[in-house]
């Protein structure tokens, strides 16, 4: 297993008003986004992950995406400063879970000037984590994550952000080496040192997958996407996230993992 426990928050009502930047494909539906949501944290458990699950908040439409607000390691835990002023007080609706987890650990934040999401934060094997510079992590965000990182022994290398939402929705790691990859992030000199996977056009989305070390979990409907996996001894779990897809959300957004 590369993680045994999971943090994930049931979609609110208000997940309809959802910020939407890229898909522009209308409004979820609230009862499938439930559904989809429900069946998420199903296949994570019968992976053997451990899932905690946090109470709606409706006041704020983002906030299933719990990737973003936190990001956590084995031995210290990041509460980021979100960009967008409607998800700014998910940091701090998402603290107490951390510090339950991470009772006897150190528990860092992000300050403005400083913004940072964890859609943008990519750790990769040998103590390496990819940070994303995008419309929602900046410079200075960057910056205060790199020294806290390094306290732990960790590197962080800044890669472009330019034509999707966060790094991870254009590239994840899948372990050993392979990356997926999609779009901008396809031969990309940032990524030259890794064994590339390639998502055919058309099926960009599919690249955001977890790959839970028990298998990988990925979005329904991208036959491509599950060859690539396959080929490469890969089994896969598919979820739909049609819901999730129209206000810009992946798999990963939906859980933090540890
Ligand atoms: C947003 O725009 O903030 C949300 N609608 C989607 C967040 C997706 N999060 C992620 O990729 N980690």
């Amino acid at each position: 297993m590369l993680f045994t426990k999971a943090i994930v928050r049931t979609p609110a009502k208000s997940v309809i008003n959802g910020i939407d930047d890229y898909a522009n494909e209308g409004k979820p539906d609230y009862q499938l986004a439930l559904k989809e949501h429900h069946d998420y944290v199903a296949t994570l458990t019968k992976l053997g992950v451990a899932v905690t699950t946090l109470k709606p908040l409706e006041d704020y439409p983002d906030s299933c995406f719990v990737e973003d607000p936190a990001v956590v390691f084995d031995d210290f835990a990041v509460i980021t400063n979100p960009a967008r002023s409607t998800r700014q007080k998910e940091r701090e609706l998402i603290r107490p879970a951390i510090e339950h987890f991470y009772a006897d650990k150190q528990i860092f934040a992000i300050t403005s000037p400083g913004t940072l999401e964890g859609g943008d934060v990519m750790p990769v094997d040998n103590d390496l984590i990819y940070v994303g510079r995008s419309a929602r992590t900046n410079r200075a965000g960057i910056d205060q994550f790199t020294k806290i990182a390094a306290k732990f022994g960790k590197t962080v290398k800044m890669v472009p952000v330019k034509q999707v939402l966060h790094l991870k929705t254009g590239t994840t790691y899948m372990g050993n080496n392979k990356l997926l990859v999609s779009g901008e992030y396809i031969d990309s000199p940032y990524f030259k040192d890794f064994d590339q996977l390639r998502v055919p056009a058309g099926e960009d989305y599919a690249v955001n997958c977890i790959n839970t070390g028990n298998g990988v979990i990925m979005p329904a409907g991208f036959p491509g996407v599950k060859g690539l996996l396959t080929d490469n001894g890969f089994t896969t779990h598919e979820i739909n996230m049609s819901e999730f897809s129209k206000i810009d959300g992946g798999l990963t957004c939906l859980s933090l993992r540890f």
